[in-house]
């Protein structure tokens, strides 16, 4: 294949990305296909991370395809404000159907940032509606990644994507995270230590009055920061505080939605309920962008009073629901449906495991993680030079054909939920060779 590589890298400001260093030495797919991208030189990857943890179905899927090209010629676009469409009621339907019980509304927006700022929102007002106004404050959770909008990454706990944009969403405080490797290390699925870090939040809330906190926000298991598992009894103890004291939790699902941890939420795989949770990613299966809010009953109930002819909720996007979007999001969930990929990481995640674990002793390597079809592998860093370690991994990876991410020094795997056993087994033999060649 002859490469096809844009002469002008200068245009495009890429996201999340060291710019200077990749234009330098680009690296380009220009093909997708289940589990496998073929980069401009014609070279075959294979996925470990299904894309940026959104490709749940892998790539390049019949029915998905067909179901963007059928939209776009019979209805593009439809207002979102006062105007529907079938299909964003097909899709809302669709979505309740496979949620957890009590989650019988859902919100569109079009990507996580997007929804996490929807959930804060819809936590704060909901109180409002309710006659709490004084219930403001929000709370987050170190190590916490929400997306990069001002509520997202107020709530968020990583310094890196903080420090530049200044003050922030005011009335903002934030418990500790969970990592906790001195207790916890090469823990397989949920460790046993740390559920005590949850009671902090009673500790925020004395300071604070807890009459003055509208929300908690969570992602039931942190998966950008590193793969952070919540400790047994975790999450139930902060659901036990938010209720103690009338505040709401949310649970950010962006990453663990759709399947990820081997049931469709992880609502249902801590069997903990939040009062909203957000999605996005596998919402579509990464192909059109698009994200949503799940709501209990109590939530949306509380805002359908008042004269009927008003607007409820102040908020939506113009492409809230958009038609493509939802096409793409009802030809995922059959496939989800037809190939049982809401549940086949639970039938895979002990095979994954011990391959994952079989890296233990390897070169640098000082922890190992893993829960449904998601694993992490901890490196020691190179003194005084923290991520470099991982990312050399990450590109040696690449070069072998084999796409990984790195978050620090933490490399994550998060593979498409159709990946086959062989594929396992290849994605941790380049891994294993990798790790023994990092300087
Ligand atoms: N919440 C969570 C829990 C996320 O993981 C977002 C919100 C934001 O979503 P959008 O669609 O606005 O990007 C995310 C996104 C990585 C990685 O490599 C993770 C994300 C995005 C890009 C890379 O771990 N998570």
């Amino acid at each position: 294949m002859t490469a096809v590589r844009p002469n002008d890298l200068a245009s495009f400001w890429m996201p999340f990305t060291a710019n200077r260093q990749f234009k330098k030495a680009p690296r380009m797919f220009v093909a997708a296909d289940r589990m496998r991208y073929t980069t401009d030189d014609g070279r075959s990857v294979l996925d470990g991370t299904a894309g940026l943890w959104c490709c749940n179905a892998g790539h390049n899927r019949p029915k998905i395809v067909e179901a963007i090209r059928a939209q776009a010629g019979e209805l593009d676009y439809a207002p979102a404000f006062q105007m529907g469409h079938p299909k964003a009621f097909e899709f809302a339907n669709r979505l309740t159907a496979i949620a957890p019980e009590g989650f019988d509304h859902v919100f569109f927006t079009n990507s996580g940032s997007e929804s996490a700022d929807t959930a804060l929102k819809m936590a704060l007002a909901y109180h409002r509606v309710r006659g709490e106004a004084q219930r403001v404050r929000l709370i987050g959770r170190e190590r916490a990644y929400h997306g990069v909008n001002f509520g997202g990454m107020s709530v968020g706990g990583i310094g890196g994507n903080r420090k530049m944009f200044g003050q922030m969403l005011g009335g903002v405080d934030h418990i500790r995270h969970t990592h906790d490797p001195a207790r916890n290390a090469f823990t397989r699925g949920q460790p046993e230590h740390g559920a005590e870090f949850a009671d902090e939040l009673e500790r925020i809330c004395t300071l604070h009055d807890p009459s003055t906190i509208a929300a908690v926000i969570v992602e039931p298991m942190s998966g950008s920061t590193g793969v952070l598992i919540p400790p047994k009894g975790y999450l139930e103890r902060l659901r036990a505080i938010c209720d103690k004291h009338g505040i709401l939790l949310i649970f950010d699902e962006v990453i663990t939605g759709f399947g990820r941890l081997g049931s469709p939420f992880a609502v249902d795989f801590y069997g903990v309920k939040p009062d909203l949770f957000t999605v996005a990613k596998g919402m579509t299966n990464g192909v059109v962008p698009m994200g949503g809010v799940y709501v209990s009953g109590k939530i949306h109930d509380a805002f359908m009073s008042g004269p009927e002819h008003l607007i409820e909720f102040a908020h939506g996007y113009t492409y809230s629901g958009n038609p493509i979007a939802c096409a793409a999001g009802i030809a995922t969930l059959d496939t989800y449906a037809e190939e049982g990929l809401l549940t086949r990481a639970a039938e895979l995640a002990p095979y994954w495991e011990d391959a994952l674990h079989s890296l233990k002793g390897l070169p640098h390597v000082v922890d190992i993680r893993n829960t449904g079809l998601i694993g992490a592998v901890e490196l020691e860093s190179i003194p005084g030079e923290p991520t470099k370690r991982a990312f050399s991994c990450f590109l040696d990876a690449f070069e072998d054909g084999l796409l990984i991410r790195t978050t620090g020094d933490i490399i994550a795997l998060s593979p498409p939920l159709i990946i086959a056993k062989a594929e396992i087994d290849e994605l941790f033999g380049k891994l294993a060779e990798v790790l023994k060649r990092a300087a």
